[in-house]
């Protein structure tokens, strides 16, 4: 018999999971850069970079995978995506074009912390003449 915890029994009421490795990593218990934090986001490098730019946004308070998302959290997504942009601008990429913004669906995902993965190519650089 499975006598493991799920999720949610581990789940404290603040909306901080302690199995879960991205509450971790955004209230700062393991040694991850943070590119971004504001009351509600964080922001950080992807360990495993699929492209040269590769961020992860995240919400602070523990919301399960994309498969739990409402219309309540309508704002809230498109937060994530308005602060990949700016994760994005702030590392000079302008050129949206070939950004890619997206969740992985379960059970295609590894951490159940809703995470935005924000990809680009390598920024162009400008010259001027
Ligand atoms: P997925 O669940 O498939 O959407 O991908 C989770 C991503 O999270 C994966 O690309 C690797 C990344 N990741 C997993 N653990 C850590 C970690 O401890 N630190 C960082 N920075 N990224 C992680």
């Amino acid at each position: 018999p499975n006598v493991g915890i799920s999720n949610s029994e581990v789940a404290q009421g603040d909306g901080y999971d302690r199995k879960c490795i991205f509450c971790k990593i955004v209230n700062e218990e393991l040694a991850t850069e943070l590119l971004y934090v504001d009351e509600e986001l964080s922001c950080f490098r992807d360990i495993k970079p699929g492209a040269p730019h590769h961020y992860l946004v995240v919400p602070t308070r523990h919301v399960g995978n994309c498969k739990s998302l409402n219309k309540e959290h309508v704002t809230l997504v498109e937060k994530m995506v308005e602060t990949g942009k700016k994760i994005l601008q702030k590392y000079n990429v302008l050129d949206l074009s070939d950004v890619r913004f997206g969740f992985h669906w379960p059970p295609f995902c590894s951490v159940s912390h809703l995470h935005l993965h924000v990809l680009a190519p390598a920024s162009q650089m400008s010259f001027m003449s």
